[in-house]
């Protein structure tokens, strides 16, 4: 019978050995395409856009305005998932984060080297939600417009989840085609909420 600390150290090594051949760093992107994408956030009190552009060969940037989010159990975490959001809305659909170089959750993402963090992790890369609102603007070099690229996101979704991973919102991204003619033609009637669990 092996003692446990040699079943330990031998569980330990095989944990080491699977972590050093899964974990790959993410490839910075440079073929991105000029697009734009949106995800409306629409789950009751938490209302928003993460928005997302790049222009042709840069890096994407990210405008994730969001509201009504709860007083309780923050942080708040937003990530880019594998799935998109099913047609019944159910968040648990959208699966695990976006991770092309199967870098896995663990450990942490480390904010100051964003490469060895999974693709999708944007909260780990660019921080977190502490407070029931938030305007967060910033570029993720990771991440892709290119549908040949494997870190395309733009038939993917965006979830937020709570300090306990509880999943608040998730919302799919949609391409923003802008019209030929230079004309906005968004309408906009009245909002109602039409989902609040
Ligand atoms: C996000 O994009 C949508 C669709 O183009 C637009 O209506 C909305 O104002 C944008 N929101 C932000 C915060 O950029
Ligand atoms: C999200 O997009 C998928 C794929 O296009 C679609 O099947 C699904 O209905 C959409 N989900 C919602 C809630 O609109
Ligand atoms: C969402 O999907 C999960 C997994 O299929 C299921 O366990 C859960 O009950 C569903 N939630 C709702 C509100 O339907
Ligand atoms: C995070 O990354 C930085 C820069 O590469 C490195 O110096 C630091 O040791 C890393 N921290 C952890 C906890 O791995
Ligand atoms: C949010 O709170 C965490 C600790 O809970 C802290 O590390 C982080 O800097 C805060 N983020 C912002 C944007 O204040
Ligand atoms: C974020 O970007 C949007 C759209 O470009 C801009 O209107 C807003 O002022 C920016 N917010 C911050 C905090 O920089
Ligand atoms: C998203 O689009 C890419 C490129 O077409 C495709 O490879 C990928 O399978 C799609 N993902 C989902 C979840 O539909
Ligand atoms: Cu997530």
């Amino acid at each position: 019978m092996p003692s446990p600390t040699t079943i330990l150290a031998a569980l330990l090594s095989v944990g080491l050995l699977a972590t050093a051949q899964q974990s790959t760093d993410a490839v910075a992107v440079t073929d991105n395409l000029a697009a734009e994408y949106a995800a409306k956030i629409d789950a009751g009190s938490i209302q928003g856009w993460a928005n997302a552009t790049s222009a042709a060969g840069q890096a994407v940037r990210f405008t994730v305005d969001v509201s009504g989010l709860p007083t309780k159990n923050a942080p708040f975490t937003y990530h880019i998932h594998e799935f998109p959001v099913p047609p019944d809305g159910n968040c648990t659909g959208t699966g695990a984060h976006l991770d092309p170089f199967g870098r896995t959750q663990s450990p942490p993402c480390n904010v100051t080297a964003p490469q060895t963090c999974q693709v999708g992790d944007l909260s780990g890369k660019h921080g977190a939600i502490n407070a029931t609102s938030a305007h967060y603007n910033f570029t993720d070099s990771y991440v892709s417009t290119n549908p040949s690229n494997v870190a395309f996101f733009g038939n993917l979704s965006f979830v937020i989840h709570d300090s306990t991973t509880a999943r608040l919102a998730c919302a799919n991204f949609t391409q923003v085609v802008s019209s030929p003619s230079g004309g906005d033609d968004s309408s906009e009637d009245g909002d109602e909420d039409t989902c609040d669990d």
